[in-house]
């Protein structure tokens, strides 16, 4: 019996410093309610999807920087979408700095969660590869301070068995990684989602900035193909307080054809039919692991004698 999820990516225009959680909460509401009218199953919503990107800005007061966090989840501000959610039975995936206190301290992760279509929360995600820097760079005309505001994500690669299928979650800088698809593509994935804010200007460095769009894409076609599984990206793009950042959501089949894009650099919904046996026949042929794949071979070859030292 095929095993199709409708699918949709929930791109983001840009959010204010200023736009209050009610004024997220409602945006991200009527684009739910657009995937559903387009007979979606679930919605991918995108990295920090309930306020701006704020670790392009130096915030010393504690205070202001803990207003960027949702400290439960849902709690007031979100338990309308997941209410909303739960009315249309449609399931989501939804990126957002979470504050915590674990282990007698505050912890601070950049998180995104799966809720299934009876609004249960099936699995949750911290995000790994924190991009940027701890301390502000001079001279640039926005920070990328992920590793000053973030801890490394401490739950792993996980994958959650929901809408009929075996689900799996990653956060922007993680979709340039291929550990991240690798981790999830031996525990059997089918479809990854992630949510993305990119500036154009990450680098400062024209000759690889210029790229930004084409090392979008190519990292989660890669991810999709290299292990037979199907990937969405959302974006939170346009001029956010400033900042350019990348749109272009996909959707990305496990052949690594894009089989849907956002057009618009604003809020707008992308969907595809997404046939999950088709990551099967790549698994059967090309990417039998079982198969193909040569752990021991590759461990001589890490652990080789007298490895050449890599370049200083
Ligand atoms: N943003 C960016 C990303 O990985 C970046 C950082 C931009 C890295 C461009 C490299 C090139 O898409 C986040 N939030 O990780």
């Amino acid at each position: 019996m095929t095993r199709i999820v409708n699918a949709a990516a929930a791109q983001m225009g840009p959010i204010s410093r200023s736009e209050t959680r009610k004024d997220t909460v409602r945006r991200l509401i009527a684009l739910m309610r657009e995937a559903k009218a387009r007979g979606s199953d679930l919605v991918v919503f995108t990295e920090l999807a309930l306020t701006t990107f704020f670790p392009r800005w130096v915030i010393e007061d504690e205070a202001e920087l803990d207003s960027f966090y949702e400290k439960e989840m849902p709690g007031p501000e979100t338990q309308p979408l997941f209410d909303e959610a739960k009315r249309l039975e449609i399931g989501f995936y939804l990126g957002y700095a979470e504050l915590a206190e674990e282990g007698g301290r505050k912890r601070r992760f950049n998180t995104s969660i799966l809720v299934d279509r009876s609004g249960r929360i099936v699995g949750k995600y911290r995000k790994v590869h924190l991009p940027g820097h701890k301390e502000p760079q001079p001279g640039r005309k926005h920070q990328h301070l992920e590793k000053r505001y973030f801890e490394p994500g401490d739950l792993g690669f996980g994958v959650w068995r929901a809408f009929d299928g075996v689900m799996g979650m990653c956060i922007c800088n993680d979709r340039r990684w291929p550990e991240t698809y690798r981790v999830m593509g031996l525990q059997g994935v089918e479809m990854v989602m992630l949510g993305y804010n990119t500036p154009y200007d990450h680098t400062g460095h024209d000759d690889i900035d210029s790229l930004t769009q084409f090392h979008n894409h190519l990292s989660m076609q890669a991810g999709a193909y290299q292990n037979s599984t199907w990937v969405i990206g959302t974006a939170k793009c346009g001029t956010e307080e400033g900042s350019k950042m990348v749109g272009q959501s996909v959707i990305v089949a496990p052949s690594g054809e894009i089989v849907a894009m956002a057009c618009t650099i604003e809020d707008e919904i992308i969907t595809a039919r997404c046939d999950l046996d088709m990551g099967k026949r790549y698994r059967e042929t090309i990417f039998d692991f079982a198969r193909h794949r040569e752990p021991d071979a590759y461990r001589l070859i890490v652990e080789r004698k007298g490895a050449v030292p890599p370049p200083q």
